[in-house]
């Protein structure tokens, strides 16, 4: 895949959301964010009809914007709606299996060591989300900080391969994620919480 899809990755659920989740893509979209994935997990997430009817609406947005739409974990629906792509956890499938049936869509893998990363490559991931760079109050269960050090190791082994950091990315430390070698970075809260999305998005840029 081309890289620079990963520049300014939005990650969002309607949990995430303070204002309407579809006003929120649409403001990030404006900006300029480079691929979108929905995300619509934790306490008070959309099932059913109605979870079903807003990924949707989210993928006529992204498509109106020619941006990348990706569904967090659930396969069948990304299949479903003929997402651009999927993301997966290290819990969530088997890659090799999933791989066969998303041929010609985007595939990243989150990691969180070598050995994932390696298992992520031989299986076909697209690319990788490493992380949580930082401390994160959005991901209830996410792993100890891996910090930059992790990120620049995981870059000088693998020096071509699509890398995004994820995890209490900010306008401030953006730059430092990248220049220790990710491609992009992947927010939620910062674009979420925003009060002026095109501005955040510039830096984050
Ligand atoms: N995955 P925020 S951290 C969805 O480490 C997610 O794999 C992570 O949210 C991982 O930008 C994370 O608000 C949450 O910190 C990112």
């Amino acid at each position: 895949m081309n890289a620079d899809l990963l520049k300014v990755y939005f990650i969002m659920g309607t949990i995430n959301c303070k204002k309407d989740p579809l006003q929120t893509l649409k403001e990030a979209l404006e900006a300029g964010i480079t691929c979108f994935q929905l995300r619509e997990k934790g306490e008070g997430a959309l099932t059913g009809t109605a979870y079903e009817e807003f990924a949707y609406a989210c993928q006529k947005m992204c498509q109106r914007y020619q941006i990348p739409f990706i569904i967090n974990d659930d396969v069948e629906l990304a299949l479903k709606l003929n997402a651009d792509g999927i993301h997966i956890g290290q819990e969530d499938l088997s890659l090799p299996a999933f791989r066969e049936r998303a041929k010609g869509k985007i595939v990243g893998v989150s990691v969180h060591n070598i050995e994932e990363m390696e298992l992520a490559i031989l299986n076909g991931a697209d690319y990788v989300g490493i992380g949580p760079i930082y401390k994160t109050q959005t991901k209830k269960d996410a792993k100890p900080p891996a910090g930059l050090h992790f990120l620049s190791t995981i870059r000088k082994q693998f020096v071509t391969f699509p890398i995004v950091g994820i995890g209490g990315i900010t306008e401030e430390n953006a730059s430092i994620v990248r220049s220790s070698g990710a491609d992009g970075v992947s927010v939620i809260s910062t674009i979420c919480d925003s009060t002026d999305i095109r501005r955040t998005v510039e830096k984050l840029q």
